[in-house]
């Protein structure tokens, strides 16, 4: 229900809990419809809150939403409580006391998936943020602590929750977690499920069993999910010195549920496509991103759980901290170039245009409606990006001090950004008051440098400026670490890497002895999330394509010679420009370089990204022309690369058994997008051949799209669908490929056509952001200047809203850069916007998303 008035909730009016809870037992008996929870919770005065021992206490607020009193005591008295939709008010007494109490909720028609749900007849939680609440009444903030005990009674094989088992009997388990936590790492599951198994030894010596349970059938899905929580118990124990701390680990596999994964203790559980994978359904990026995520979750047990957040306007203190560790795992896992320029694109696509647009936030927000809304690109990476620029400025061996320090001395506590600064400034005496900034400032700092040479010093002057945001009226000067490196001319390199660390709004820094002027590569390895301006010539550009030694700068300035085509199209009508062809083509070809890197160097950019920096510019981006150069770049390309690509695709063309590691997949990345140019120039033979002998989703999946642009799509799809129409998590491709694949005037209608398949089932998240998901990230589709992708995604946003505000208010950030374009698009995305708003009973979730998005 849509509150009369919203409430925000404000970081400055944080005050401690009154109490602290000593032990939590819960007693669950499971009904799809009458699940009982029975809670004992032993309460004791917080000295932190009150002063004085015999002063009268306030009166105890517990939150409760949706859920059905049967009784509460407390000491075994019975309550007198004042219940509203949002909790429970009632008076106590002023020492220790204990609270019982049974409640009646319905997890059969929890189509929220927050709290106690069920998925395909099996029972799951999800708790963060604000979920326990549903379960049960308890203060459901982070920093109450305690240690739980679960009791489950049900009629199904397999019943889990936090911790150690302690004693289980058929249709009852009862569970023990040791180590104190916040109500919103609770999990229980219940179903039949079939568990994968495995054992890790600790380098203590501590064996411990791991665990993945699935549903009967995804048994073959299993073993990489496995191998890669292995690898990322071992990397956390060598790389930080973390060791799991229980005799068990599980992860559990559902279908319905509103994000990747969450890190329950002990009992993660998982959106079934960030865990399931074989080589037969799952793509490269699937496996990929799937090692990224179990490793995050893993990570969460020490940056998270052991240590939490004291509110949730510090969210990116594990949030943060938990990217940038599965970053530097990944990167230790496959290629770390290729991650970066991979983090860096995603940044620029997300973060970049968050800051840009009305949803504008610091890391660390200071004030919001919903916590769920602000599960953002800032809180995630940019709080990464945050961390990196940390260790950048204080280097490798103080930063793992810093950060052991954080473990040993705030090890069962919820913690502030605060605490974490602190351990760095102890650490290396260094004031991080001005770096801070980076938590309060929202916008994305501007960041230009003018060069001055003469005789052998090269005077290089940076100037800072963050434009003002509604969150941000009076941005000030950051701390920003800038990596540079000088090249001479004749492509030996004349400075190695060195951090500048620029702290006012104009600093200028001098480089002395050069025998000749260079070309500086700055802002190596992307080292601070802002937007630099570097007026490069297209030819010093071409030398750091070739010279640079720093992976990161060399695909910059392949990219930027990319966007300086492509703007030249847009804002001059050029062609294509032929030197970035070539250069491309000399890349491409360049059989010293990994298949992967040349990947990416083989890129430009996207409509998107064209539209964000068009605005940055002050212009208006016509997204029919975006998709118009575009295309033209495409043939120009397919072109330049007639003779090349049949050469490189069988040259790379992986035949040996599929591996999903780096090696492999970048040889697949490689040939696929030949595979791209060869179907665009010479029709889908090849993509058909592929098509039909794939024995791995990446090639099937690549050369199905290829046959849709370019050839006849029907029969391919419907192949398709008759070999994987049992198979959930390759539907949702078969799904998003028709529409992505769609011409950007036909995406809305097929978008609309599927909507009415029979696999359609807009409950299931995955399912809806395979078409709606698919829609919005089409640029040229979604902004379609017939408007009928507003329309669509506005109707099924006001259809999915009273089922699932979570997943509804996420998918309203497609309308956040709305300010970009002309005032026809203007009227017809904020029609959109409004005509959701006055949608009675709307979501609060969903209420905050469009009006931030609308703006004052
Ligand atoms: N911590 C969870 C996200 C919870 C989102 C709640 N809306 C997953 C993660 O970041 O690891
Ligand atoms: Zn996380």
């Amino acid at each position: 229900m849509r509150d009369a008035a919203p409430k925000t909730i404000y970081l400055s009016d944080y005050t401690p809990y009154p109490w602290t809870i000593e032990s939590v037992d819960l007693h669950f008996t499971l009904d799809p419809h009458a699940t009982r929870v029975r809670s004992v919770i032993r309460f004791a005065p917080n000295p932190a809150y009150v002063e004085d021992p015999d002063a009268p206490l306030p009166t105890m607020f517990l939150h409760g939403e949706k859920v059905k009193l049967i009784w509460a005591e407390i000491e075994g008295i019975p309550v007198d409580a004042t219940i509203t939709d949002e909790g429970l008010t009632t008076a106590v007494p002023s020492g220790p006391f204990t609270w019982e109490a049974e409640v009646e909720i319905d997890p059969a028609n929890n189509t929220a998936l927050e709290g106690l749900y069920m998925s395909n007849g099996m029972y799951c939680t999800q708790c963060e943020a604000e979920g326990f609440r549903k379960i049960t009444y308890y203060p459901d903030r982070p920093d109450v602590m305690s240690v739980f005990t679960v009791t489950i009674e049900g009629p199904h094989p397999v019943l889990l929750s936090n911790g150690n088992p302690v004693t289980s009997s058929k249709h009852l388990a009862k569970w023990h977690d040791p180590w104190p936590k916040p109500a919103y790492l609770l999990a229980l599951v219940a179903g039949e499920l079939i568990s994968h198994h495995n054992t890790f030894t600790t380098k203590s010596g501590r064996k411990v069993d791991l665990n993945l349970y699935v549903r009967p059938g995804d048994e073959g899905k299993c073993a990489f999910g496995m191998e890669a929580l292995k690898a990322s118990m071992k990397w956390d124990e060598e790389v930080y010195g973390r060791e799991y701390d229980l005799d068990l680990f599980n992860i559990v596999a559902v279908d319905d549920f509103n994000m990747g994964a969450m890190e329950n203790k002990g009992l993660n559980i998982f959106n079934s496509s960030a865990v399931l994978a074989s080589p037969e359904t799952s793509t490269d990026m699937n496996f990929e991103r799937i090692e990224a995520i179990i490793a995050h979750e893993y990570f969460h047990n020490w940056t998270g759980n052991r240590i939490t957040c004291r509110d949730w306007f510090q969210l990116c203190l594990k949030e943060g901290l938990t990217v940038y560790r599965d970053s530097q795992f990944t990167s230790d896992m496959r290629s770390a170039p290729v991650k970066r320029i991979s983090d860096v694109i995603d940044l620029r696509g997300r973060q970049f245009a968050e800051d840009q647009g009305p949803l504008a936030h610091p890391v660390r927000p200071e004030s919001f409606q919903e916590i769920n809304n602000f599960y953002t690109a800032t809180v995630y990476e940019k709080g990464a990006e945050v961390i990196g620029m940390l260790k950048t400025l204080v280097g490798d061996d103080a930063y793992y001090k810093a950060v052991e320090l954080y473990f040993t001395r705030h090890d069962g506590q919820a913690c502030t950004i605060e605490d974490w600064l602190a351990v760095f400034e102890e650490t290396t005496g260094r004031d991080l008051t001005q770096f801070k900034r980076w938590y309060s400032q929202a916008g994305t700092p501007r960041l230009s440098v003018e060069e001055s040479f003469e005789l052998d010093t090269l005077t290089l002057t940076f100037t800072q400026h963050t434009p003002p945001s509604a969150a941000t009226p009076n941005p000030e000067p950051q701390v920003i670490p800038i990596a540079l490196g000088l090249i001479y001319p004749d492509g030996t390199e004349a400075l190695e890497t060195r951090i500048l660390e620029m702290t006012k709004a104009e600093q200028s820094f001098r480089f002395t002895g050069l025998e000749d002027q260079p070309v500086a590569s700055i802002l190596r390895g992307f080292s601070a999330p802002v937007v630099l301006t570097h007026n490069l010539s297209d030819a010093d550009r071409a030398h750091l394509l070739t010279h640079d030694t720093d992976p990161f700068n060399r695909w910059e300035a392949g990219n930027m010679l990319g966007r300086n085509a492509m703007l030249a199209m847009i804002r001059e009508g050029t062609a294509p420009d032929p030197a970035f062809l070539q250069a491309t083509k000399a890349i491409a070809t360049d059989e010293t370089l990994d298949p992967a890197f040349r990947d990416l160097m083989i890129g430009w950019p996207g409509p998107s990204e064209l539209a964000t920096v068009l605005h940055e510019a002050g212009e208006v981006p016509d997204p029919e022309q975006l998709f118009e150069v575009s295309e033209e770049m495409r043939n120009a390309m397919a072109e330049t690369f007639a003779d090349a690509a049949p050469e490189i695709y069988a040259r790379h063309n992986v035949t040996e058994p599929y591996q999903p590691n780096a090696e492999q997949s970048g040889k697949r990345a490689l040939t696929n997008v030949m595979l791209a140019f060869i179907s665009r120039h010479s029709g889908t033979a090849t993509a058909q051949k592929q098509f039909d002998n794939a024995d791995n989703m990446t090639q099937q999946i690549s050369a199905l799209s290829q046959i849709v642009r370019h050839g006849d799509g029907a029969p391919a799809l419907a192949a398709f669908y008759d070999q994987w129409k049992d198979d959930r998590l390759v539907m949702d491709k078969w799904f998003g490929l028709q529409v992505s694949c769609s011409k950007p005037e036909e995406a809305a209608a097929t978008a609309q056509r599927l909507t009415g398949h029979p696999d359609f089932n807009h409950k299931n998240p995955n399912r809806f952001r395979a078409v709606f998901g698919a829609l919005a990230a089409y640029h040229d589709a979604f902004h379609h200047k017939n408007g009928a992708a507003y329309t669509l995604l506005a109707d099924w946003l006001i259809i999915l809203d009273p089922l699932n505000p979570q997943t509804t208010a996420r998918m309203c950030s497609a309308f956040q850069t709305w300010k970009r374009y002309d005032t026809d698009r203007q009227a017809k995305i904020l029609a959109e916007v409004d005509r959701i708003l006055a949608t009675p009973n709307l979501s609060r979730d969903t209420t905050e998303m469009l009006t931030r998005i609308k703006g004052a």
